[in-house]
C-alpha cells in the first residue's frame, strides 16, 4: 500500500498576492510612537526622521489558500534600515476571525470609559504556555459584559492578534522573508538583553556596518551583528496553528522596540497592513506534517519521534495523534486507521 500512497499528489494551494499601505500607528500599540533606531540601538539622522513615511515604502504579500497553514512570503522594499519588524495578522472585533486569532495570539482590550474607547492594553498573563492560556479565561469571563452606551453594548472591546513571524531589513530597508502561522510570540527580544529559552522562537541574524551616506544614517558607525528572537507566548513553537475556518482579518507589520527606554526607541507602532481572505483546511487526524494527507509519511513521521515527549517540541506534539501525552505504537495505529484520508 505504501508506494500507491507515497506518490499521492501533493496538496496544491492557489496563491494570492496583497499589497500593504500605510496604516495607524496606534493599532494594538498604547502610544503609536515610531522607533528611530535600528535593531542595534543606533540613531537613525534627523534628516530621515524627518523624510521617511510609510507610505513610501512597498509591501507585498503572496499567500496560499486555501492550506492547512496559512503561509506565504512577504516582500519590502523601502521599509526602515537595519530595522525589526513583527509580522501579526490581526482580528476585527466581533468576529469569529478575531476570535480564532485571539485564541493563537494574543488580546488587546480596550475599556468602554462612558464616551470613548480607552487606548488599550495587552493581557500580559501566559501562565505556563498550558492551554487554556490565563489571558483566554479572562476573554471568555469577560467579553460579553455590557455597558450602557458603549458602540458595541459591551464594556470591553478586544482585539485578536497574533504576532508569528519577524525579520530585519537589510540596508536599504528591504526584506524578502518567508513565513507561516505556526507559532504564537509574545514579543522580540535582542540577544544583548535576553538569553534566548529552548521554548522561544528562532534567531534571526543581520549584520551592518552604517556609515554616513547610507540609507538613514549620517553618522559612521562600527559593524554589528544583531540576534533577535521572538518570547514564546504559546507552546510549542512550531506547533500552534489558527484553528481551520475561513479568515477575513489584516496583516500588519509593527515596529519592534525592544522595550527601549532611549530616545527614539518608539513603542511598537503599527506600520503597515492590508485585509487578506484565506481558508485554513481542517487536516485529518494522523496527518502529522500537515499536507493534507494521510498516508506512510504520517507513519514515517511518528515512527521518528517514537519516545519524545509531546511537550518538548512542535513535532513530538504533531506526532502525538492520539493526543494521549505519548508518542508510542498507538499513535502508529491511530495513523493507520485514517490511511487516504485527506483535508477538509
Ligand atoms: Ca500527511
Ligand atoms: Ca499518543
Amino acid at each position: 500500500m505504501g508506494a500507491l500512497l507515497l506518490f499521492a499528489a501533493a496538496h496544491i494551494t492557489p496563491a494570492e498576492t496583497i499589497t500593504l499601505s500605510q496604516v495607524s500607528p496606534t493599532t494594538t500599540s498604547p502610544n503609536g510612537i515610531y522607533r528611530w533606531l535600528d535593531a542595534a540601538d543606533q540613531q537613525l539622522s534627523a534628516a530621515f526622521r524627518n523624510s521617511f513615511q510609510y507610505s513610501q515604502a512597498s509591501v507585498t504579500v503572496e499567500f496560499g489558500t486555501p492550506s492547512p497553514t496559512f503561509r506565504g512570503t512577504l516582500t519590502a522594499v523601502g521599509l526602515k534600515p537595519n530595522f525589526a519588524y513583527q509580522i501579526k495578522l490581526l482580528g476585527t472585533p466581533g468576529t469569529d476571525s478575531n476570535e480564532r486569532i485571539g485564541l493563537a495570539g494574543r488580546w488587546w482590550q480596550q475599556m468602554w470609559l462612558g464616551a470613548s474607547w480607552s487606548a488599550g492594553w495587552n493581557l500580559n498573563n501566559k501562565g505556563d504556555g498550558t492551554s487554556p492560556n490565563p489571558n483566554d479565561l479572562t476573554y471568555f469571563e469577560t467579553r460579553d459584559m455590557t455597558a450602557a452606551g458603549s458602540p458595541n453594548g459591551k464594556l470591553y472591546l478586544y482585539t485578536g492578534y497574533l504576532l508569528l513571524g519577524y525579520f530585519i531589513t537589510d540596508a536599504a530597508g528591504n526584506a524578502t522573508v518567508p513565513f507561516a502561522a505556526d507559532s504564537s510570540y509574545h514579543v522580540l527580544w535582542s540577544t544583548t538583553q535576553l538569553t534566548r529559552s529552548a521554548a522561544d522562537g528562532p534567531l534571526v541574524s543581520a549584520s551592518f556596518d552604517p556609515a554616513p551616506g547610507q540609507i538613514g544614517y549620517d553618522a559612521d558607525y562600527p559593524p554589528r551583528t544583531v540576534s533577535i528572537f521572538g518570547e514564546w507566548e504559546r507552546l510549542p513553537a512550531g506547533g500552534v496553528f489558527p484553528k481551520p475556518g475561513d479568515y477575513a482579518c489584516s496583516l500588519i507589520l509593527t515596529e519592534e522596540s525592544f522595550h527601549g527606554g532611549l530616545a527614539y526607541s518608539g513603542g511598537w507602532a503599527t506600520t503597515m497592513g492590508g485585509s487578506l481572505q484565506f481558508r485554513i483546511l481542517a487536516t485529518p487526524p494522523g496527518d502529522c506534517n500537515r499536507d493534507c494527507y494521510v498516508n506512510i509519511l504520517d507513519m514515517l513521521f511518528v515512527r521518528n519521534h517514537l519516545g519524545q515527549d509531546p511537550t518538548s517540541n512542535a513535532n513530538a506534539k504533531l506526532a502525538d495523534v492520539n493526543a494521549d501525552g505519548r508518542v508510542n505504537i498507538l499513535d502508529l495505529l491511530a495513523v493507520r486507521q485514517h490511511l487516504t484520508e485527506t483535508c477538509r
